[in-house]
């Protein structure tokens, strides 16, 4: 088995001040020119083929399963049944601690969704495990079944006590407030939809495990697939150097892994699972539905005086997932009263998983349209009522923000825009059959601190290599961490390659959280730096160097050459260096983990999400911001919605490298599009089946969706935020587009609509 080649950096550069530079992807040609070897991409001999089979009801028990047709069916290896299957250890929970379960079975009796898996079929091709899974007939004890959460006996669930955040006396304030408005917003079943579907290829060797699978977190799915199956954590093997999209979906290991593992286990054989694109409705989870009810009391001159929130977001059966929708409506604005709480409800769903800022997105659907209907209420422009509340501080935790560049979101985003020149009269503008419409919404997505860990070695030739367990899904970290350590290092860029998405690899907690770029920066600049001083040190001190007696504090490394003060003709190639000396590699490994972290801390850091810190933990209030400008068109005849024009100032602090986050900007953006107009997973009321479970009917944007989209970064850089001065970047951008198109349509056709997707049927 060997590793992918490292990736080398393309562009050339002096190799002076790389970060926060604008490069193109470092993994950009090998994507392009075919050769990014994806997870089920890999050739591995011997593999045989594992097809899952789904329940067809919605509730109950399964009672019988007749497997004889299927285990007499060409090529077939294995029939797995909740019977036949191997019993697993139930996994730690995401903080590390134990879920209180008991033994955990992939495949199970009890039927909680439609789209289960109940059985798995193993061949020795795709096609003959395809042909024979569907002759496994599943016998039911049908249970009543509750769709979703709109399901007239769903009910309105129960208070999740933690997800309660209160502060003043908000039913007074909101009762003696000279203006009131009140409205309900809802969002639907929305799916992650990446374009590389799920699955895996399982090897085992004796009891060590070997997992090629798309991976948001290497060591956190190490972890599960070692827990699983009662091995030590160093005998998985994770490897996901290239991963098509996840948004949330891949940083967990799911029960298709463990039915892979264990089938090729039971077979000692290697097994590949592909999860097909209908079952990746089913086989995981997206953003539940969610509602919330928002009451906002002010003053006549648009000043809030009170927030009252009341939501709910649907969940599975067995598991209680919260879509948490206070997240913005308790720090956008400065209100001296509020009080949210929050329920779930359970229905016979697949369980929730995160995607792409869960939390902020629906939170801001309600918030950034019931301000924009308070600006109507008490007839003030939407962006001038967003200044009157514009918070100074942090009105939940009642700390500074470290910064805040919101005011100058707005501003550039309204200048670039041209919001001035807008009516505030609801079909004031139009252009020929169209209605247009101007809509404003902000956003905003925490800064989360986890520490990570790095090598950075500088080689015999002169160039270095970064490696880490860390991964990029597209999102540019192969090519930052290459920028961060070349100006550590004083090396040029395209001289420095990256080893990323394996769990042999120094550690990494999750891409999740738009954490990672902030966190492996400050990583891989420490062991640079670490790694530059051992450069030094040899340059000073070994008999052979050419540099042998110079003060390290007047050895520059500039352009890979290390360079004496005044005497630029004595400048000394590394490799120069290191060959005289007979140095081979100078290796530094280092952490962000806090001194004298044990162990088990160290373990729980990169495998959990107990490391996380909370963007209030500290002196300040750690944010991301935005602000977006949004034009739509609308025909008035036919009803269809169509986005003309986005600005969006962005304050994500300072830029690892602009051209990637303008990418990431811009992927969120879109995504917000498609959220606003077209994504909704439509539920059969009978089971709960998800009837638009294929690409053609589940409508995600295409090129014709998109309009010219501008984003303008206002940040600076903030050192309270991260080491390097970066905030958020991954998940802000589409946190408030939903919002800031439902108010262009208000402002369009003087219709609020506040049920997601807005379509044609929304408008009549
Ligand atoms: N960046 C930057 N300057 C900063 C911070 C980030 O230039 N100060 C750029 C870098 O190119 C970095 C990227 O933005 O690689 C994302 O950085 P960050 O915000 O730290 O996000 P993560 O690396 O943690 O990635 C996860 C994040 C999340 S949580 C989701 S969901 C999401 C997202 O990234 N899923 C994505 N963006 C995605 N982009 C793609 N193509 N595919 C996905 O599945
Ligand atoms: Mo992102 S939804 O935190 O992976």
């Amino acid at each position: 088995m060997t590793l992918h080649e490292p990736i080398k950096h393309g562009d050339s550069s002096d190799g002076t001040g790389a970060l926060g530079r604008a490069m193109s992807r470092a993994d950009g040609g090998a994507k392009v020119r075919g050769e990014a070897v994806y997870a089920l991409e890999n050739r591995i001999a011997d593999c045989a083929h594992a097809v899952m089979v789904q329940a067809t009801v919605g509730a109950g028990r399964v009672i019988r399963i007749e497997t004889d047709a299927a285990m007499g069916s060409p090529g077939v290896l294995l029939v797995l049944t909740p019977e036949t299957a191997m019993t697993l250890n139930a996994a730690i929970d995401h903080m590390g601690g134990s879920t209180g379960e008991g033994p955990y079975a992939p495949l199970s009796v009890n039927v909680a969704y439609h789209g289960q898996q109940v059985a798995a079929v193993v061949a020795e091709s795709l096609e003959q495990a395809t042909e024979a899974a569907a002759r496994v007939v599943v016998r039911y004890e049908e249970a009543h079944v509750v769709p979703d959460f709109d399901a007239p006996d769903a009910g309105a669930g129960d208070p999740v006590e933690p997800a309660t955040v209160a502060w003043g006396d908000a039913d007074t304030a909101y009762a003696e407030a000279p203006v009131r408005v009140e409205a309900m917003y809802e969002t639907p079943r929305e799916y992650n939809v990446p374009i590389e579907p799920h699955g895996l290829i399982a090897e085992w060797h004796a009891d060590r495990l070997t997992i090629y699978e798309p991976s948001q977190w290497i060591d956190g799915m190490a972890r599960m697939y070692a827990e699983w199956f009662g091995i030590p954590f160093e005998n998985v093997r994770v490897v996901s150097p290239y991963i098509g999209g996840g948004f949330g979906s891949k940083a967990f290991s799911l029960p298709h892994g463990a039915i892979a593992a264990m089938a090729a286990k039971m077979l000692g054989r290697p097994v590949k699972l592909a999860v097909t694109r209908p079952q990746t409705f089913t086989a995981y989870g997206g953003r539940p539905a969610t509602r919330q009810t928002l009451k906002l009391g002010a003053t006549r001159d648009g000043k809030l005086q009170a927030i009252l929130q009341e939501g709910a977001n649907e969940t599975s059966i067995e598991h209680a997932s919260l879509e948490p929708l206070a997240s913005v409506t308790a720090l956008m604005y400065a209100v001296p009263h509020l009080a949210s709480r929050q329920n779930l409800v359970r229905v016979n769903t697949v369980r929730p998983g995160p995607l792409r800022a869960p939390g902020e997105n629906p939170s801001a659907f309600g918030l950034e349209c019931a301000i924009d209907e308070l600006a109507y209420a008490v007839g003030i422009d939407p962006l001038a009522i967003r200044l009157v509340n514009y918070a100074e501080e942090d009105p939940q935790a009642k700390k500074p923000w470290s910064t805040r560049r919101l005011r100058e979101a707005f501003a550039a985003g309204a200048e670039a825009f041209g919001w001035d020149r807008r009516p505030m009269e609801p079909r004031a503008m139009r252009q020929g059959r169209e209605l247009v419409g101007w809509g404003l919404a902000a956003g905003t997505y925490p800064v989360r601190r986890t520490p990570g860990e790095a090598t950075v070695r500088i080689l015999a030739d002169g160039s270095a290599e970064v490696l880490s367990s860390a991964i990029d899904m597209g999102t540019g970290t192969y090519t930052i961490l290459a920028q961060t350590a070349a100006d550590a290092l004083g090396i040029p860029v395209e001289r420095v390659s990256v080893k990323l998405g394996d769990s042999s690899l120094p550690r990494a907690p999750v891409a999740g959280g738009s954490q990672l770029a902030n966190l492996m920066t400050a990583a891989v600049h420490k062991a640079a730096l670490a790694a530059r001083e051992e450069l030094i040190g040899l340059a000073m001190n070994a008999p052979q160097s050419p540099l042998a007696g110079t003060q390290a504090n007047t050895l520059a490394i500039v352009d890979g050459e290390l360079r004496p003060p005044r005497q630029p003709g004595e400048a000394v190639p590394i490799a120069v260096l290191m060959a005289a000396t007979g140095r081979d590699r100078i290796e530094a490994t280092r952490d962000n983990l806090a001194e004298g972290a044990s162990a088990e801390d160290r373990f729980d850091t990169f495998t959990s999400l107990a490391g996380m810190r909370s963007p209030t933990d500290g002196d300040h209030s750690l944010h991301s911001w935005c602000a977006h400008f949004i034009e739509v068109r609308v025909d008035e005849d036919f009803g269809t919605v169509r986005v003309a024009r986005v600005v969006s100032g962005m304050d994500s602090g300072r830029l690892y490298n602009p051209k990637l986050a303008r990418s990431q900007w811009n992927g969120g953006i879109i995504m917000g599009i498609g959220q606003a107009l077209l994504e909704e997973g439509i539920v059969d009321p009978r089971n709960g089946h998800v009837i638009n479970s294929n690409l053609a009917d589940y409508m995600i944007p295409t090129n014709a969706d998109i309009p010219a989209i501008q984003t303008i970064s206002v940040g600076v850089p903030d050192f309270a935020a991260s080491t390097l001065g970066g905030k958020a970047v991954g998940e802000l951008p589409i946190v408030g587009v939903a919002p800031a198109i439902a108010n262009a349509v208000f402002h369009a056709t003087g219709k609020r609509v506040r049920r997601l997707p807005i379509t044609m049927a929304s408008l009549v």
